[in-house]
């Protein structure tokens, strides 16, 4: 690797000089992952040393002494464990675990009927999916900063956007995108194109990754397949509108104004191989121009697709060759780009080259003077096209000027300076835009700062997610943790400070401040239609062969000592949780009928169950709520 370093180091200014990865040589480096597993690399100059001691640098650390709380929170996709994590940072503790795609044994999520309904299940009651693949998570915004009300987060599997409450921290709505495969990125806008009241997120955008037939009736004929760039709306979790595109959605960015959507393209050739998709020597940035895409919308110049009843506008080339009335916008960007992200001076998109050393500056200003016609060539809008190394994947900002891309073949962090890179791209040979290179352990893929993505970027801590940890942790058989490491950022060079095992896998995170968002302790009965809200009410309903059971805890009894029920009924049994203390949740267990579920103080959950064999089943708390805790129970007793 060092000598590839060395090559990067010192090429020579000018766009015809850059160094493309070609096809037999990714093929060797992808491949090669494995065999760098056996040794360390070797981190040529300049690369910080990446064990750095962390005391040696002093500013920012991760250790926190018992009882004390950290400054940030983050936001973590959970990969294809389907949930969402929720980490205190710098330390890197994980706090909770928020179940929305897939079930959870603690919550009892997929299992009461509360978060069924959520979920979505099929006519026989049972879920639609059981297995997630989440990716991308991003919050809601106000006035270019995280509002704490929302995050949402993909599914990448089944096509799925999910809500997340940021008072409760729990999911509250899941949306299935009709006509889409491979749902990968997500992006909130952080304002309304044209109503400047609207200061908050409205839209969600999330970008269409595999093409497929539309409607998919089947076909073998890859270059007939399409993507959509859909557009979820923040509150009703609706989709608005989607925009049929040439290419591929990758990874999704918005403007600070609100006009614009980016979404990088790695298939702008339509193949259905890998060697086809890498066959160009250049993809694209594709733009969409949302107020615009919304007229049109109005004005009813859209289709729909099969069943579906989402307006679908045309973005393809061929139908936007005119600036002034076009609704996307496709930069020419290198071969096979990765992420892109919004700086958060405002100005610029960062498009990662991934298959090219590149990362590509893309001025925002300039995109919109095309759409105005004042423009000539989209091409004017590449303020820089800079070689930062070997693989780079995604990009986070300090608020200083500074770039920190992760380059996945390299394993490193490359801190770059935007505006030098701009001086160097223009001719400026002695603009030295490269400031640090720090050793990462290894192969990273995703990378954010704190406060990284907002106007309040504060360049205090990176956290980059490694795809491989190799040597870093004992093993534990075939499947190593991954690494999440933390970085001080807050100096010229990056301190590593710490190394962190996650189940796989790390994918996109965010951090900010704790003030951000204020947590509910308790919830409210009201919210809840079939609470229970008097013990007094409790009992066993039947209605035939269905039974309702109503029941009410509170440390450390449940309202009812027992109940009688018959073999085969259908029962509902709801639970309401009477205590008001916040954290005094109690479970829920009914031996061999796949029962368990907690309720938190003042909320209500409900499960449906057919009673199983005649006998008695020990209902039991399964959360230690009380001294009593072990003595809370109530039995089933369920009749012939
Ligand atoms: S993508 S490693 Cu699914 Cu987040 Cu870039
Ligand atoms: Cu209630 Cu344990
Ligand atoms: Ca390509």
């Amino acid at each position: 690797m060092k000598d590839k370093k060395t090559v990067i180091d010192t090429v020579p200014a000018g766009m015809a000089r850059r160094r493309f990865i070609n096809t037999a040589a990714l093929t060797g480096l992808t491949l090669g992952v494995a065999a760098c597993a056996e040794k360390k690399p070797e981190g040529g100059a300049p690369a910080t040393a990446g064990s750095a001691p962390a005391a040696a640098h002093g500013a920012n650390s991760t250790h926190l002494k018992p009882g004390e709380l950290d400054s940030y929170y983050g936001l973590w996709s959970g990969g294809h464990t389907g949930d969402m994590r929720v980490l205190g940072l710098p330390s890197g503790r994980e706090l909770l675990r928020i179940p929305c795609f897939v079930p959870d044994a603690l919550v009892g999520w997929g299992h009461t009927n509360e978060s069924k309904k959520v979920m979505g299940t099929k006519p026989d009651g049972s879920l639609r999916y059981t297995v997630g693949d989440t990716h991308h998570t991003h919050a809601s915004y106000k006035d270019g900063n995280y509002d704490g009300r929302y995050a949402w987060i993909n599914d990448k599997i089944n096509s799925r956007i999910a809500r997340i409450r940021l008072d409760y921290f729990v999911c509250d709505k899941i949306t299935q995108l009709p006509n889409v495969q491979g749902f990968h990125g997500i992006f909130p806008d952080k304002r309304d194109p044209v109503d400047p009241a609207i200061n908050y997120t409205t839209r969600v955008f999330c970008g269409g990754e595999f093409a497929i037939p539309l409607p998919n009736a089947g076909t073998e004929d890859a270059s007939k397949y399409r993507s959509l760039f859909s557009c979820v709306d923040a509150e009703t979790m609706q989709v608005r509108w989607q925009v049929l595109i040439d290419g591929n959605c990758d990874l999704v960015a918005t403007s600070y104004d609100g006009k614009l959507a980016a979404s990088n393209q790695y298939n702008t050739e339509m193949g259905a191989k890998y060697e086809d998709m890498m066959s160009a020597e250049r993809d694209a940035c594709i733009f969409f121009n949302i107020a615009r895409i919304e007229e049109a919308v109005k004005a009813g110049k859209f289709k729909t697709v099969g069943s579906s009843k989402v307006p679908v506008v045309n973005g393809t080339h061929a139908a936007n060759k005119d600036p002034k009335t076009a609704l996307t916008a496709y930069v020419s960007v290198p071969k096979n780009p990765h992420g892109v992200n919004a700086s958060p001076d405002q100005k610029y998109f960062i498009c990662a080259g991934k298959l090219s050393p590149t990362a590509t500056v893309i001025e925002l200003a300039k995109v919109l003077e095309w759409f105005d016609g004042k423009l000539e060539k989209l091409d004017g809008a590449i303020a820089a096209e800079v070689e930062i190394g070997l693989g780079p994947l995604h990009t986070a900002f300090d608020g200083r000027g500074n770039a920190y891309t992760t380059l996945f073949l390299d394993s490193q962090v490359v801190k770059w300076n935007v505006e030098k890179a701009i001086a160097f791209h223009k001719g400026d040979k002695n603009a030295k835009y490269v400031v640090d290179r720090l050793d990462v352990q290894y192969q990273p893929g995703h990378i954010n700062g704190s406060q990284s993505e907002t106007i309040a970027a504060d360049g205090k801590y990176l956290a980059v997610g490694c795809k491989f940890s190799k040597d870093r942790f004992l093993p534990v058989g075939p499947l190593h943790a991954e690494n999440e490491q933390i970085i001080d950022m807050s100096g010229e060079k990056m301190v590593l400070l710490a190394d962190h095992p996650v189940r796989g896998e790390p994918h996109d995170f965010i951090i900010f401040k704790r003030d951000l968002v204020k947590p509910k302790q308790v919830y409210a009965l009201d919210d809840f239609p079939n609470a229970i809200k008097d013990p007094k009410e409790s009992g066993v309903f039947r209605q035939g062969k269905k039974v309702t059971v109503k029941m009410t805890s509170q440390a450390p009894a449940f309202s009812l000592r027992e109940f009688k029920v018959k073999k085969g009924d259908e029962v509902t049994l709801i639970l309401t949780n009477l205590d008001k203390i916040e954290d005094l949740t109690h479970g829920f267990a009914i031996p061999n009928h796949d029962v368990n579920f907690i309720v938190n103080p003042q909320e209500t959950a409900s499960v449906t169950f057919t009673a199983g064999e005649p006998g008695v089943y020990w209902c039991y708390c399964t959360h230690f709520c009380h001294a009593l805790h072990l003595e809370m129970r109530t039995r089933m007793i369920v009749e012939a």
